[in-house]
Formats: structure tokens, sequence, C-alpha cells
């Protein structure tokens, strides 16, 4: 049987609406509800079940929990591949730099932000230079990329255009190849749990070694692994522990976190984020029966500490696109800043997914330069 048989004898429901709103929705609750707990060493679950369920006290009004930089920047890159009618570096880059200008305490990285003053030149026309000088000019492999990836997976049909579009999309500011090849692995990641392919989990990990496969074989991934004293191929042995951690069922907190990370470089938490969404396709002790899949895997991201908005973020949005917009609780939704604006964005994305594009069904051939690279079909605007 093939894996779409498969999926479909699973009963499921291939790129619906849903699971859109649930992808977009779902990342920024969990940037939102994240927040609580950024930084933090050792959550037990009962703070987190804590935290919660005060989201339910509907005396609290709405949105009460702010959104950080994952959601500022993920609107950026939502609006820009709508208006632009696909992927335009200069008018994404702007938007980053205005966003960044208007409200510059949403915390965002100490090193981004310089990359973000500078896109805000008039003068600037290499738009991926800024990124490029970053860390005595191997660039950051902060998780800043991946936090904002998973717009590219819901405006591209093709695999090769969200692999393409969000690995350009990131290296705006992360021109680390660890940065943007974690941005990759987050919207491929989205890409799969949108056509339904969490309903096999072995399945759904082992196309994202594959996949990853082929995106580290590149020269610099290769050359930056061995700068930084990594493994060869770093996501692909995270990616290998993922499936050992899924295997042993019954990881405890502290083995997820030494062994994957909870930190802010996109190595130490796309992985983990992955692991959040597949640990939690099951009931877990220490987190109430009522919880479906989603609540489950915000409430497990949050108890791993860390970098807990930007896991929970990258979590949300996997996990949303799979059990889609439904099985968000209302009450979560209502208490996020930004989360009936990303439900909007979302449905104005699923309807460009499914815009007949001139480039739709050509073999895109990935390049690894980020120049030359607009798929927008208009010129820059200056708006
Ligand atoms: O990656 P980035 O946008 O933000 C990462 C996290 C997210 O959780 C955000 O929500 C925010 O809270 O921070 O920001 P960067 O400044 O590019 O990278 C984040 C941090 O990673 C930097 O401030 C550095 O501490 C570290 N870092 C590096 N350190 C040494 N060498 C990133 N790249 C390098 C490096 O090459
Ligand atoms: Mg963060």
């Amino acid at each position: 049987m093939t894996s779409a048989v498969k999926l479909a004898a699973l009963g499921g429901q291939v790129s619906t609406l849903s699971r859109f709103r649930g992808a977009l929705v779902g990342a920024v609750l969990g940037d939102c509800i994240g927040g609580e707990f950024e930084g933090a060493e050792d959550v037990p679950f009962d703070r987190v079940l804590q935290h919660l369920s005060g989201l339910e006290d509907d005396t609290r009004g709405d949105g009460i929990l702010q959104y950080s930089d994952d959601t500022a920047m993920m609107r950026c890159v939502s609006h820009s591949l709508l208006t632009r009618t696909g992927f335009d570096e200069q008018d994404m880059a702007r938007r980053f730099a205005k966003e960044y200008s208007l409200a510059p305490g949403r915390g965002y990285g100490s090193g981004v932000v310089q990359v973000l003053r500078k896109l805000a030149s008039p003068q600037l026309s290499d738009v991926f230079q800024p990124a490029q000088a970053q860390f005595g000019g191997r660039g950051s492999f902060g998780n800043g990329g991946a936090m904002r990836a998973a717009p590219f997976a819901l405006a591209f049909k093709n695999a090769a255009d969200v692999r393409r579009y969000s690995r350009l999309g990131a290296m705006l500011t992360h021109s680390c190849s660890l940065g943007y090849n974690g941005a990759v692995l987050q919207a491929l990641a989205v890409h799969l749990s949108l056509q339904g392919t969490l309903a096999l989990p072995q399945e759904f990990i082992n196309k994202l070694i594959s996949e990853m496969e082929a995106v580290e074989k590149d020269e610099t991934a290769q050359r930056d692994s061995k700068a930084l004293n990594l493994a060869e191929f770093p996501y692909c042995a995270r990616l290998h522990k993922v499936k050992e951690l899924m295997e042993r069922n019954g990881a405890s907190i502290e083995e997820v976190i030494s062994e994957l990370g909870n930190g802010i470089a996109a190595l130490e938490s796309v992985p983990t984020a992955i692991f959040c969404v597949l640990h939690c396709l099951e009931a877990r002790e220490g987190l109430p029966e009522h919880y479906g899949g989603l609540e489950r895997t915000i409430a497990y991201s949050l108890a791993l500490g860390g970098d807990t908005d930007t896991i929970a973020c990258m979590a949300g949005a996997i996990a949303g696109a799979h059990y889609g917009i439904l099985a968000i609780p209302q009450s979560w939704q209502r208490s996020c800043e930004g989360a009936e604006e990303a439900d909007q964005l979302a449905e104005r994305l699923y309807k460009l997914y499914h815009l007949e594009r001139p480039e739709d069904g050509m073999t895109m051939s990935d390049s690894n330069q980020p120049h030359s690279h607009g798929s927008s079909q208009h010129p820059p605007n200056s708006d």
C-alpha cells in the first residue's frame, strides 16, 4: 500500500482549511502561553497545569497573554507571502525591519536586533548581507528563522518550494546553515503534518530524516558542522535521537532535555519541538485525561523549560496542522494576543496554497545562493 493510500485508510483528511488554521493559531498559542516559563530550568507539571487552567478564567479578559518576536516575525512572513503572492526577499526584509522599529520590546534575540536595524536602511541593496555579517561572518545559528517558518508550509504546496523559500526566508536573519536548516526542518514538519502524515508517526520521522539527509549533504552545511564541532549531518543525528526516544516510550523530561536540548540554538530546539508533538500523540502521565493532543503538546513543551515560547510555538504549529482548529480550546484562543489575526491569515494562506501558479508542476533546482530567488510575480513595492 502506498503512503497516500495508507493515510486515506486511516481517515486522514488532507490539507483541510481546519489544519491551516490549526497550524497558525497553534503557533501563536505556543508563543503566548509559553512566554510564562521562558528561561526557566525546571518546570513541574503542576505549575504548567496551573498556568493553563488560568486561561479558562473568563474574568481575565481577552488577549492577556502577549505574543513575542516569534509571532511578530511570523505575521511579517505571512503578510509578505500574501501581499506578494510568493517569496519576495526585499518585501519580507522590509517588513521585519518595520515591525522591529514599531515594537522593539517583543523579546528579540540579542544578535538579531543588529540585523533588523541594518535592514531598515533605505541604502541597503543586498538584504541578505546584514545576516551574513553576524557572529564573525558565520551567521547566527539561533532558532529565530525556524520559529517563523510555518507560513512557508502554508503558502507552498510542493516540498521543493517549502524547502527553498523557508531557507531563503530564514537567511534574511540567520545565515549559518544550522540556523536556516532548522527553519527548513520546521517548515517540512508542518508541510507533512498538513498532509496528515502524523497519522503514521514512524513514516513522519523517517520522511523528515530522508529530507534532511539531502539538505545536509550541502557543502556549507558540512563545513559549518565541522567548524562548530558537531556531528556530520547534525539534524539527522538529532532526528535519529527523536526516533530512539519515541521507541523508548516513557523517556523522562531530563533525558529529553539532555539528548535533544531546550535552548535558543535551532539545533537544540527544532528536533525537540518535533519530539514534543510525537510524544503527545497519545495520553501521557502527568497530563489531564481530558486534554486533547494539541493541549498535551503545548503543556509538555512548557514542562521542558528553556526556550519554552519558541519550542511551544514550533510544536504548536506542527500539532495544530495535525489536529486542526477545532482541537484548540476557545478559552486558550481568547487569551492570546494575535490568535484571531492568525486565524484570518491562515484562511488567506489556504487560498494562496491552492492558487494555480505558473511554476506549479515544474522542477525547482535548489541553489545555495540567496540571490535571484524572488518567486513573486511582481516587482518589490514600497508599502
Ligand atoms: O535566533 P534569534 O532570532 O532568537 C532566538 C531566540 C528565540 O527564542 C527568540 O524568541 C528569542 O527569545 O531568542 O536571535 P539571535 O540573536 O540570532 O540568536 C540568539 C542567540 O543565540 C544569540 O544572541 C547568541 O547568544 C546565540 N548565537 C550564537 N552564539 C555564538 N555564535 C546564535 N548564533 C551564534 C553563533 O554563531
Ligand atoms: Mg523565544
